[in-house]
């Protein structure tokens, strides 16, 4: 079950310009041809520009994204206190897009029309904390299947669809407080989201227990992939930071502060070690099939284990003080533990783990090395080359490492592990290589995501954004490229190859994004691609409309004062890009309508009166003439 963990060989030819139909120019070609290269220097790209002073003579740095090119990579980054997921290309770091998760939005209505709602559930009115998002794998590489993303705020994990880069899950994990580390079971395919609470609190926290502090816990959470629903839970010792798997499918292992079960700042810096938590994600499936588990109140369904200290599902590896990032190296071998409060990393041997949980070998001797890097190590990196890149937090560097030599450093021999430190600008967080975190791993891009920017921009107020640095690791030495500000904190990110992100251009007609207000039109014998039709139910008022650019179907609708009215919309237009928009003034009403898409709000026509309701996507050179009027008719 463990043999085989070695990466295969890149699938990918990261120089085919044909991996994507819209490459016409062969980026080496490009920049051999300096007048081009000057052609785009002059167009102030902005954002774009990336190439430094050598990069026509230096390979490793093709890194110039023209206008009209095309990014060779897309990041995925979470939006932090935004709540929301944001598309960068890489290298150009250029916004592409956002995905509204935990947010209101009213570009696209996200958290506005019936569609979002239904997704956000009872939650609708949350904030949320978006901090980690990760692609669902098959046997290690991405699959281009599922975005998810934890929300600390608010105990949610949303899933986003990589088809139409919309957020189509949101479920909130019982009996915990503040999910924080999130990763996919990486082999043989997605089959859980792991996430951890971080918070430890009462059970049943309803008042009663406040103050028994030692008695207060948190869980280690799977969540199915598939379902969106809870797979089972599992009570620890201590609360929980990050998490990463193996590529087994096998393991499972999470970073802990506060060992010390302290509620105090204080209290939880108390201990030398804290530890890491390993979960066997086997014996857990063989446990919950054996029915060895207990469930809890409001969450009946939900497998509940014990993992604490002791148990056969879990093994605790003392690590010093506080670690924070939990990383798997694309060897499948290696997993590191930052210290954050320690300046070391511990590196795990994962092959070593069978042999743990059957007691052949002690929880330490699972750990190849315990080396110093600086000072606030928080996470790491890796090429495919047996280099790590660990964020210095306090130090403000990005350290790159050897992981074999940091082993036999550890095992006494006088060899230098650390390969280079370079300053970044300032206090880094994640940081993230291309395909870093899959089998793919190909070592080309870095991005330090800094948690201050202080003089690297234009000062913008009190609020500065943070700095999302590109670094090129693709040589021997690191080489920063680009300073990228970003609003709101982004803890993570991922990079994928573009072969490897497809997307649709247009809405299907049967998506199942809609589908519930397609049937509903259905019930009311509306046929949403051609009526233009109001039905009315007792106080209840639908308003089926087409648009087609730069026509809505109804110029004028007539609605009673105190109705409850529901406008649906489908767009008709099947061009690429030609979304519409819809937006009822004076009522809090807009959003989104793609391409052959349908969406649809609800809201109380409260005052009698002449309301317009008018296009907010520019579609058409009519498009300030895509309007009409609701008539609001005195009760
Ligand atoms: S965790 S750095 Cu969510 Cu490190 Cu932010
Ligand atoms: Cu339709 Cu603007």
């Amino acid at each position: 079950m463990t043999e085989s963990r070695k990466p295969q060989p890149t699938e990918i030819d990261l120089n085919d310009p044909s991996d994507s139909e819209h490459v016409r120019l062969s980026r080496r070609q490009f920049l051999g041809s300096s007048a081009a290269l000057m052609g785009a220097a002059g167009t102030g790209l902005g954002a774009g520009l990336l190439a430094p002073a050598n990069a026509a003579e230096d390979e490793h740095n093709d890194i110039q994204v023209a206008p009209g090119e095309l990014d060779e990579y897309y990041g995925f980054w979470s939006g932090g206190q935004s709540g929301e997921v944001r598309i960068l290309g890489v290298p150009s770091m250029r916004e592409l897009s956002r995905i509204p998760v935990f947010n209101i939005d009213s570009a696209t209505g996200w958290g506005i029309t019936n569609e979002s709602k239904r997704v956000l559930g009872d939650t609708a009115f949350l904030t949320g904390d978006a901090h980690h998002p990760h692609m669902s794998m098959t046997k290690g590489r991405y699959d281009n299947k599922y975005i998810f993303i934890n929300d600390k705020a608010n105990t949610r994990v949303a899933r986003i669809r990589c088809d139409v880069m919309k957020t189509d899950r949101i479920t909130t994990i019982p009996n915990v407080q503040a999910i924080h580390g999130l990763r996919v079971q990486k082999a043989p395919y997605t089959k859980y989201v792991f996430c951890n609470a971080e918070f430890r609190i009462p059970h049943p926290n309803d008042g009663s227990g406040m103050d028994d502090i030692e008695a207060y816990y948190t869980m280690f959470n799977a969540v199915d992939a598939e379902t969106m629903e809870m797979a089972f839970q599992v009570i620890v010792d201590g609360n929980l930071d990050n998490t990463d798997a193996d590529y087994s499918g096998k393991y499972a292992f999470s970073t802990c502060y506060n060992s010390e079960n302290a509620v105090t700042l204080a209290g939880s810096l108390r201990n030398e070690r804290d530890h890491v938590v390993i979960f066997n994600i086997e014996r857990i499936e063989a446990a919950i099939q054996a029915g060895d588990y207990q469930t809890l109140p409001g969450a009946d369904k939900v497998p509940v284990l014990n993992g604490r200290k002791g148990s056969k599902l879990t093994a605790y590896v003392p690590v010093p003080k506080s670690p924070h990032g939990m990383n798997t190296a694309p060897d499948g071998r290696y997993a590191v533990a930052n210290g954050k409060l320690s300046p070391t990393i511990t590196l795990f041997d994962i092959h070593k783990f069978d042999d743990l949980f059957e007691g052949k070998i002690e929880p330490r001797d699972v750990i190849a090395a315990e080396v110093e890097l600086g000072l606030g190590p928080l996470h790491t990196a890796f090429d495919g080359r047996g280099n790590a890149y660990t964020t210095l937090f306090i130090d403000s560097q990005i350290c790159k490492w050897n992981m074999e030599q940091a082993v036999r450093a550890y095992q006494g021999e006088k060899v230098n592990y650390i390969v280079q430190k370079l300053d970044v600008h300032y206090q880094p967080g994640h940081n993230h290589t291309s395909m870093g975190e899959t089998l793919d791993a190909n070592g080309k891009y870095l991005v330090s995501l800094c948690k201050f920017s202080k003089d690297r921009f234009l000062p913008v107020g009190p609020l500065h954004p943070e700095n999302d640095q590109l670094i090129d690791i693709s040589g021997d030495e690191m080489k920063l490229l680009h300073d990228g500000p970003a609003f709101a904190e982004p803890h993570d990110c991922i990079i994928i190859h573009r072969s490897m992100v497809k997307t649709d251009k247009l809405w299907k007609r049967d998506d199942p994004f809609f589908a519930d207000t397609v049937a509903m039109a259905k019930q009311d014998g509306i046929t949403l691609e051609q009526d233009n039709k109001v039905i009315r139910d007792g106080n209840k008022v639908r308003v089926y409309m087409t648009s087609s650019a730069p026509l809505y179907g109804m110029d004028t609708f007539r609605v009673k004062q105190g109705d409850e009215v529901t406008v649906v919309i489908t767009n008709l237009d099947t061009i690429e890009d030609l979304t519409h928009g819809f937006s009822l003034v004076n009522h809090g009403i807009q959003f989104e309508i793609g391409p052959q898409a349908t969406a649809s709000a609800t809201f109380i026509a409260r005052d009698p009166g002449v309301y317009w309701y008018y296009c907010t996507w520019f579609c058409h050179a009519l498009h300030m003439e895509m309007r009409g009027r609701m008539l609001v008719e005195k009760a």
